[in-house]
Parts: structure tokens; C-alpha cells; sequence
């Protein structure tokens, strides 16, 4: 397979003015009539007319309605007699495909007995023949035909303009989309389906339908997605002034998605476990993910589908800004400064623990790549949520004002059209003259082109006889593949100064009249800048990168003391959270780096659990907030801040040290579970979920605890609310607790608890990843996964259970997989490699887990090289995985 290169761009030699699909529907045999009105590009030089198609069968091609001879070369139908001129002409084009064979679910697929569509990246071309590239727009006239009794409703894009009865117990249902779209817009759905409905009127006074779609069984699970619909809706509204742009929104859910949903015009397709949910069945996590995918999704209505991307190395121009959209959605949904900030935190942790690797790695990518050679390898955290960061920066560098004004202004440039990243940040900056994100503009878009994570490193001096504080910050970025060297990078450094009693200190720098406020932001844009601060009345603790104003790991000599005084008193939220962080890290490399056995080495200093347990017992910090402080840093997370991994001690310093803070604060865990545990009518928002997430923390510890000091009260208690738990967040907090800590009623627990759902697949997917996902003591992890594959309930071609269970061991369970016997790096290879055979999509994914082999320690090392090996050396891998594991071994 041949990369695609960003600079070989052409425009189409042909435009699509329109298509009017006919779709007989048969899962073994589909029929497809694809009927366009085509013409040359006057812009590009006259050349044959190349269209792709997928594992189609051709059965017959007309030009104006006449025959015509054609080629088919590799993946692409050739037409070379077409009409000359400028005028369009008509070409249909029909095919057959066999939906019931697609195991790959990409193109046309059934799952149970519906049919569903996926089109993004490449998957039109496995529908029918066509210009499958995102800057092809056209209108679309779909005509559905099907057997009504197996498959009464049949859904598309836009409006439904016709439907009717047809001989032989078959019907019909035509359907327009009044708006020009890419083919990987379009979508179909047919089966036997409900919807939940709720006619709405817009802000702007216009009457829409939305309709939820669903299985008839799980229609009481919608009620959350609906209402996360609607309030996606207002909020576009209100804080962008985007409206809803069609009379009827649609939201169809499948058991079978490679990923979390898509955003197709007016008729989104989503993985059931971001729509369906009930207290009973999905846990608060669930309820924030279907709230922010479903925002997500629906936000892409404008910034992808009205707005598209002209290439698909511009996938971060719709998905980087449609995340940070749903990011601000969350946050806003969410209410309180402390929410904001818990909800800030965990994106955080996201970018930090999956996204700085793969800058790291071998895949590392600019969020605006240069090459590929497979597009679905290029869906990953760098697009997405380093490419959120890139936007929210131009937002902070613009301010929030500034930043509605660019989007209107990229909106009246671009509507309608496929565009480039260069086009939305120039919009914003043109929205903006006198913003320092216009005067670096040119330097600020590196974030776009080069890859990597930069350091800054701060270097702080207090002159106590001038009263001054100079603040050094210089900037550096290690090599990625292909980019040797990097030039600076436009950083945002929000900061603020604390008085060592905490608190905060007036901000004037050097030159200015008078101080301006606690808080600013400098903008570093060299490698090296100095900033001196005035009238500093004492040595200040800095508090810097405030709400990670940038996507940078920075490096700051803070003493302990420092770091316990920004635990303490800082302002700002995130920082005070980070600082918790820094103190656990250092402790925990210390630890990893001695030579001493773990249970010398490991040892969490008195004025550490002193101040974890002021934070716990804090009459006014929200719960939610002192969960994310109470966890330590994750053992990926640690691993990345070392030169060579031993993941083995990693793991046992982490368990070692989360084991202390179990025994020294039982008082405190016991105490914050009674004042937490409590549970009214359930509600899935920011405040009590956070109490439900520290009353879980607070569980897990004491059974922790429990484990070596053979206490039977707590996990007798947990069982016991194991069993009577009101909702799954406490179900499966309690059941977590018992099978983290290893406990002789886990075993009971999860047999019970597999009885009770037996039926409800989402639930399912939870005992699998519960397993698989369990602290490890001594390798009792891998033999369990062997044994659930077996399961009866286990199924690898189901991409949710694939998921729970393989992907919840080998990418999420780094205890447990890194073994030193290689088996756990055994079974991942086998399982890419089933994987493979039927859904390579899928397969690419799991294959990711290895990236950063080559920083192990033997043997894990060598270990690791030989099973990457072992897949790279099989003749006939998909271009999918075969990209990542030829990355991973150059
Ligand atoms: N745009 C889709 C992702 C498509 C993935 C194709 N492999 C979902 C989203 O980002 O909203
Ligand atoms: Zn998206």
C-alpha cells in the first residue's frame, strides 16, 4: 500500500451536482441504482473520470442513458469516453454488495436484523462507485425498497418527501437532503425499530422533529439522550448562534460501531452505549459520556457538515474544533467553577495519558499530518483532543467574545464549502487584528505542522532588595519520526503568584503603570523569553499553566513545600489539582528509581498523607474534585515520565503506595464514605455524581485496606451494598471494590451480578471489562481473560465486547499485561491477528498497544520487539494494522 501525501492535493476533475440512490435492500444481495448529474472541473486539465468502489459487483454503467465502455483498474472504475465541454451529463451506475458479509462495518452492514451505513472515512465506495473524497459535495435523492415486515422503518438523510406500499409486501420511502454534502455524510438505516420522539421550537422560531431510534425493548433508555439532544441544541444556539438546520434530527443506535457514533446528516448513527441509559443499567460516567457524545455529534452539524474539510488531513479542522465545542458544552452543562474545573482535569488526563505517548511514539503525527497510508489509523487523540487544545488556545489568545466573532466569520467565508485548517485559524485571527494570536500567526500554526509535545521549563528568581520576580521560560521539542527539528511554538503561560501563606499576589510587569489583576497570560514565542514582575513584596510560589493554558509538559523546580502551599491555596483549581499530582509523581519515581525492594522504597512521607487528608476532610472542596486528588497518577501516566520502563515496578510502587493511603486515612475513607454514600432519587449531574465517585474512592479503600489487615466489616458492607445498590454507579463502584481488593466475595458478587443482567449487552461489556481490567496480583489477570473468551457471552466480531474485554487487558492494564513471561504480549499479537481476518479497523487499534514498546526494559523489551515482529511478518495483514506495526518497528 502507497502513503498518501498532504502536498499531492488535487482538485477533482469532476463535480457531483447530484445523486439519486436506489437501494433494493437484501442482506445477502443489495441492489444499488446510482444515478448522478456529473461535469468537468474547468479548473483542472480534461482527463478520464476515476471513481471508487469496494468490493462492489458491477453490473452496468450508462452514460446519458446509453451503454459505454469502462475499465476497472485496482479499486477504481475508469471512464475515459465522456462528454466533452463544460456541460453535465447523466451517469448511472449499478452495482450489488452483500451487507451480511461486511464484517469490517464500514460501507453497508447488517446488525441483528438492521441495516446500518458507515460512511468516514472511506466507506461510500463499499456502497457504490463515486468521487469518495470530502470535497465532493452534492444534493442526494435516496429511494429505500425493503420488505416491510422485516424492516418497517426506512431511514436517510433530511426530509421524508415520499413513502408507500409496494407489490409483493414490500414498501418504499424516498428521502432529501436539502443541504450538499460528502459522501461520508451519508447514511441509511432500515429495520425494526422505535423512536422516541419530542417536537421542538427553536430560539430562532423554527419546528423540528427529533427522533431517538432504537430496538422496541430499550425505548425506556433514551430519555437521557433525548434531553442531552436537546440541550446541545440550545446551547449552539446560545453560545454560537448556530441553529438546528433541518426539520427533522435523527439519532439511530447499533450494537455493532467500530466507534463511538457519526456524525451523518441529519440522521447521526450511534454505538448503543452513547445513547442508552437508565440509573438502573449505565453508571454517571456513561450519563457524561452520551451527554458530550451526543453534544459532539451534534455540534458537527455545523463545524463538519455545513463547514467540511477539503482533504482528510484536515480531519482536525471539523474534529479538534467539534471537541473542544463538546468539551465547552460539558463544562457548561456542568455548572459551578468546580465542576468546570473536575470536567477540565479530566480532559487533562486524557491528553496526558493517551495523547502525549502517541506524540511520543512512533505514530506521532502532527494534528494536521502530512502522510498517510491508511485515514482510519488517523482518528486518534492527536486530531482530536491535542487538536481541542490547539483550538482552545486561539480561544483563550482571542477571548471568549473574540472567538464567537471568528467563528461567525468562518462561517460567512465558509458555508457550504470543504476548507483547510489554515482557513479557520485565519478566520479567527482576521476576527481579531489586535489579538496576540494575529501577531504570531505564522509561528502559532506550527501547532498544526509539527508534532511532538513541548517542554517548557520555568526558572524563577526573587530579588528581595529590588522587589522584583523574574520568570525565565524557555521552550524545546524532542525529534518525531520524519521532523528532526522544531522551531518554537506559540505557548499561552496563564499564571498567577502566591504569597507564601497562599495568597494571591497583584500581577504588574515591569514597565506597566499599575498591577493588572491576579491572573494573565504571558505568550511564549521564542525559545528562550524573560518576564520581570514589580513591587513583589516577598518570594512568590508561582502558579503556572494555569487550566494547562497549553498542551506542554512543564518542568518547574518547585520545592515540596511549594507544591504543598499550591495544594493548599491555589486559585485556580487545576493547578491545584496538578500539584497534588507533582508531589504523588515525585514520590512514586522516587520510589521506581531506588534500588531498595518496593516496601522500603515506597513510603508516602507524613506531610503527603497529611495533606491528602486535609483535602479529604475540606469542608468546602467539592467531592468530585477531592476524588481526582485522592487518585494518584496512573501507572501509564508514571511509565511515560521514565527514560526505560521496568512495568512490573511501576506497578507494585503504585499498589504499594495506594495500599499506604488506604491504611493511614481509614478513619478518613470511612468518615467520607458516611458522608457520601448516602443516595436520594438518582440524578446523574456534576454534584452527585461527584459524591457517588468519592463514596466509590472511599470503598475501594477500605476493602483495600481490608485485604491486609483481614478486616470483614468493609467488605461484609460492600457486599451488602453491592446487593442493594440504587444504580449501577454504586453497584459497580461496590462490585469494583471487592474484586479490586481481590476478596473471596468477588467471585460471588460477579456471579450475581452477571445473573441480574444477563440480558442487557451494555451491562455485559462492564463484567468483561471489570475482569480483565482488575489490579493484578502475581499474573492471576491473564489466565481469567483466557478463560472469559470461552464465555458463551463472548463474541470478538462484536467491536463493544472485543472491547471490554481483550482491549480492557492489553491497552488498559499495563500491570497485568506487561508480563515477564511475554504471555500477555502472546495473546495480544493473536488477537490483532483474529482481529485482522474479519475487521481491521478494529484490529489497527488493539495493535496500538505496543507503541512504546522500544522504552521497556528487558525482558519486556525484547519481548515486545518479537511479537510486533510477529504480526509485521504475516503476508496478507490489512493496510490497517500493517501501517501501525511497520511504524512501530522503524
Ligand atoms: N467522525 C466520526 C468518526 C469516524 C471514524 C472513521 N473511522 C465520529 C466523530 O468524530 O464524531
Ligand atoms: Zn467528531
Amino acid at each position: 500500500a502507497t502513503a498518501t501525501q498532504r502536498l499531492d492535493y488535487q482538485a477533482p476533475a469532476f463535480w457531483i451536482d447530484s445523486v439519486e440512490l436506489t437501494f433494493d435492500l437484501d442482506p445477502a444481495k443489495t441492489r444499488v441504482l446510482n444515478k448522478m448529474r456529473l461535469r468537468r472541473n474547468p479548473d483542472v486539465a480534461p482527463q478520464p473520470l476515476r471513481l471508487d468502489g469496494e468490493e462492489l459487483n458491477l453490473a452496468r454503467v450508462l452514460v446519458g442513458g446509453a451503454g459505454t465502455s469502462f475499465k476497472i483498474e485496482g479499486d477504481q472504475l475508469v471512464l475515459e469516453n465522456l462528454p466533452e465541454g463544460n456541460e453535465p451529463f447523466e451517469l448511472e451506475i449499478f452495482t450489488t454488495c452483500a451487507p451480511n458479509k461486511n464484517t469490517q462495518l464500514s460501507g453497508l452492514y447488517v446488525s441483528g436484523d438492521t441495516f446500518f451505513t458507515q460512511c468516514e472515512a472511506q466507506g461510500f465506495r463499499r456502497i457504490t462507485y463515486f468521487l469518495d473524497r470530502p470535497d465532493v459535495m452534492a444534493s442526494y435523492q435516496v429511494l429505500l425498497r425493503a420488505d416491510k415486515a422485516q424492516y418497517p422503518v426506512l431511514l436517510s438523510n433530511g426530509n421524508l418527501v415520499e413513502s408507500g406500499d409496494l407489490p409483493d409486501g414490500r414498501h418504499f420511502a424516498r428521502w432529501q437532503d436539502p443541504h450538499k454534502k460528502p459522501s461520508y455524510l451519508f447514511a441509511l438505516v432500515a429495520g425494526k425499530l422505535v423512536a422516541r420522539e419530542q417536537q421542538i421550537t427553536s430560539r430562532a422560531g423554527h419546528k423540528h422533529l427529533l427522533q431517538v431510534w432504537v430496538r422496541p425493548g430499550d425505548l425506556g433508555k433514551t430519555e437521557h439522550a433525548m434531553n442531552s439532544l436537546m440541550a446541545a441544541i440550545a446551547w449552539d444556539e446560545t453560545r454560537f448562534g448556530l441553529s438546528l438546520d433541518l426539520e427533522r434530527f435523527m439519532i439511530v443506535a447499533t450494537s455493532d460501531f467500530n466507534m463511538g457514533a457519526m456524525e451523518n446528516k441529519g440522521l447521526n448513527i450511534f454505538n448503543t452505549k452513547y445513547v442508552l441509559a437508565t440509573e438502573a443499567t449505565a453508571t454517571d460516567a456513561d450519563f457524561a459520556n452520551i451527554e458530550s457524545v451526543v453534544g459532539h455529534e451534534y455540534f458537527h452539524n455545523w463545524t463538519g457538515d455545513r463547514v467540511t474539510c477539503r482533504d482528510w488531513f484536515q480531519l482536525s479542522l471539523k474534529e479538534g474544533l467539534t471537541v473542544f465545542r463538546d468539551q465547552e458544552f460539558s463544562q457548561d452543562m456542568a455548572g459551578s467553577p468546580s465542576a468546570r474545573a473536575v470536567k477540565r482535569i479530566e480532559d487533562v488526563r486524557v491528553l496526558r495519558t493517551a495523547q502525549f505517548p502517541e506524540d511520543a511514539g512512533p505514530m506521532a503525527h502532527p494534528v494536521r499530518p502530512d502522510s498517510y497510508v491508511e485515514i482510519n489509523n488517523f482518528y486518534t487523540v492527536t486530531i482530536y483532543e491535542k487538536g481541542a487544545e490547539v483550538v482552545r488556545m486561539q480561544h483563550n489568545l482571542v477571548g471568549r467574545d473574540g472567538f464567537a466573532n471568528g467563528m461567525k466569520l468562518y462561517f460567512e467565508r465558509h458555508d457550504g464549502h470543504a476548507v483547510t485548517c489554515d482557513d479557520f485559524v485565519q478566520a479567527i485571527a482576521d476576527a481579531n487584528p489586535a489579538s496576540p494570536l494575529a501577531q504570531h500567526l505564522g509561528a502559532f500554526k506550527r501547532w498544526y505542522s509539527q508534532a511532538g509535545t513541548p517542554r517548557v521549563h520555568a526558572q524563577g528568581q526573587y530579588d528581595a532588595a529590588a522587589q522584583t520576580y523574574t520568570l525565565t521560560l524557555t521552550q524545546s521539542c524532542p525529534a518525531t519520526p520524519g521532523q528532526p527539528d522544531k522551531q518554537p511554538f506559540v505557548i499561552p503561560v496563564a499564571l498567577g503568584l502566591l504569597g507564601q501563606d497562599g495568597r494571591a499576589l497583584a500581577l504588574q510587569l515591569e514597565g506597566e503603570d499599575a498591577a493588572a489583576g491576579h491572573e494573565r497570560t504571558l505568550v511564549l514565542h521564542e525559545a528562550r523569553q524573560t518576564y520581570t514582575f514589580t513591587h513583589v513584596a516577598e518570594a512568590p510560589v508561582p502558579s503556572l499553566l494555569r487550566g494547562f493554558s497549553a498542551p506542554v509538559i512543564l518542568e518547574c523546580d518547585y520545592s515540596d513545600a511549594e507544591l504543598l502551599t499550591l495544594l493548599a491555596h491555589d486559585g485556580d483549581a487545576f493547578n491545584r489539582w496538578e500539584a497534588g499530582q507533582r508531589l504523588a509523581l515525585r514520590i512514586a519515581l522516587a520510589a521506581i528509581a531506588s534500588d531498595a525492594p518496593v516496601a522500603q522504597a515506597a513510603v508516602l512521607p507524613p506531610a503527603f498523607v497529611a495533606a491528602m487528608r486535609d483535602v479529604l476532610r475540606h469542608p468546602q472542596l467539592d467531592a468530585a474534585f477531592k476524588e481526582l486528588v485522592l487518585t494518584l497518577p496512573s501507572e501509564t501516566y508514571l511509565a511515560e515520565q521514565l527514560q526505560t520502563v521496568d512495568p512490573q515496578r511501576v506497578h507494585e510502587v503504585r499498589e504499594a503506595l495506594r495500599a499506604q493511603l488506604a491504611r493511614e486515612l481509614h478513619a478518613d475513607w470511612a468518615w467520607a464514605w458516611e458522608q457520601h454514600h448516602a443516595s436520594g432519587a438518582y440524578r446523574p449531574d456534576a454534584a452527585s455524581s461527584g459524591r457517588r465517585a468519592l463514596a466509590g474512592l472511599a470503598l475501594a479503600m477500605l476493602c483495600l485496606d481490608a485485604r491486609t489487615s483481614g478486616d470483614t466489616l468493609w467488605p461484609g458492607k460492600t457486599y451488602q451494598r453491592f446487593k442493594t445498590a440504587a444504580n449501577m454507579t454504586d453497584r459497580l463502584a461496590a462490585l469494583g471494590a471487592l474484586v479490586g481488593a481481590g476478596h473471596a466475595l468477588a467471585q460471588p458478587a460477579l456471579e450475581r451480578f452477571h445473573q441480574l443482567f444477563k440480558d442487557d449487552a451494555l451491562v455485559i461489556d462492564k463484567w468483561f471489562a471489570l475482569q480483565a481490567g482488575r489490579v493484578d496480583r502475581g499474573g492471576d489477570v491473564l489466565p481469567s481473560v483466557k478463560a472469559l473468551m470461552k464465555h458463551p457471552d463472548f463474541n470478538l466480531k462484536n467491536p463493544n465486547r472485543a472491547r471490554s474485554l481483550v482491549f480492557s487487558y492489553c491497552s488498559a492494564n499495563p500491570g497485568a499485561f506487561h508480563r515477564s513471561d511475554a504471555a500477555g504480549y502472546v495473546f495480544w499479537a493473536d488477537q490483532v491477528l483474529a482481529l485482522d481476518a474479519f475487521n481491521p479497523q478494529v484490529a489497527a487499534r488493539l495493535a496500538r498497544a505496543l507503541d512504546r514498546w522500544s522504552r521497556l526494559a528487558e525482558p519486556w523489551r525484547s519481548a515486545a520487539r518479537e511479537a510486533i515482529a510477529r504480526i509485521a511478518a504475516k503476508a496478507d495483514l490489512s493496510n490497517d494494522v500493517r501501517e501501525v506495526v511497520t511504524r512501530a518497528l522503524a
